[in-house]
């Protein structure tokens, strides 16, 4: 049985696309009645100061993420549809489940691979994989940066700004609230290797209105290996 649910878990990982950098955790055994957990974080809640700082972090990691999955966990033992399903089993039939389970499922996904997207800020510079990607569809990191900060920008409200790969391209798209563009809801559909939350709770401590700061400093905490990591597991995947 043990060996089993060690299975299952590795399945749930691969198939949502997290198991390159997560700890293996974050997603609980189908069958478990609380099958979803809170993933650590790989870095300290004071590790991206100045650009997050560490009450941001602690909050939104320990409690909005954590409600996050509180709430599924909860939600899915009433509804026949999302019980005992994985993440990526509920993003294919996202537009069949109510809003409660869309946004906590996404809410916790979301998030669990938001934390492995950010470091500490020593240096890092885009892989040579993400770097190819970025030429063919942008032409230089410049505009790449600048197209992804404006989607950003132009997300009304709450949601998330994106950079997935789709038929080999590159592409940026933004989602509301907590969808993403594993969900067959999505406008634009593809395997997320970059993600920044946009929620005010992601920022406002420190930057208040100022979502543009709070755009531009991303780009000194993220962890390029972990795109990295994604866009090879992503290839290797379809080949
Ligand atoms: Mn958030």
């Amino acid at each position: 049985m043990k060996n089993r649910r060690i299975f299952l878990k590795s399945v749930a990982l691969a198939s949502a696309g997290l198991a390159v950098s997560s700890p293996s955790n974050v997603f609980g055994a189908i069958g478990d009645e609380a099958p979803f957990t809170l993933p650590n974080l790989l870095f300290a809640t004071d590790a991206l100061e100045p650009f997050i700082d560490k009450m941001t972090m602690e909050i939104h990691h320990g409690k909005h993420h954590k409600a996050y999955i509180d709430n599924l966990n909860k939600a899915v033992l009433t509804n026949d549809l999302a019980k005992g399903k994985t993440l990526d089993q509920l993003f294919g039939i996202t537009g069949q489940l109510p809003p409660l389970i869309r946004n906590n499922a996404g809410g916790h996904f979301n998030h669990s691979l938001f934390w492995t997207l950010l470091s500490p800020a020593i240096g890092q510079v885009p892989g040579p994989k993400f770097s190819e990607l970025i030429a063919k569809s942008y032409g230089s990191f410049d505009k790449f940066k600048e197209e992804f900060a404006k989607t950003a920008m132009q997300r009304f409200g709450s949601g998330w700004a994106w950079a997935v790969l789709a038929d080999g391209k590159l592409s940026i798209c933004s989602t509301p609230n907590q969808d993403n563009p594993l969900m067959d809801v999505a406008d634009t559909k593809g395997f997320p290797v970059l993600a920044l939350d946009v929620w005010e709770h992601a920022y406002y401590l420190k930057y208040q209105n100022l979502r543009a700061d709070y755009v531009k400093s991303f780009w000194n905490i993220i962890n390029w290996e972990t795109v990295e990591a994604r866009i090879i597991e992503h290839q290797k995947a379809k080949h």
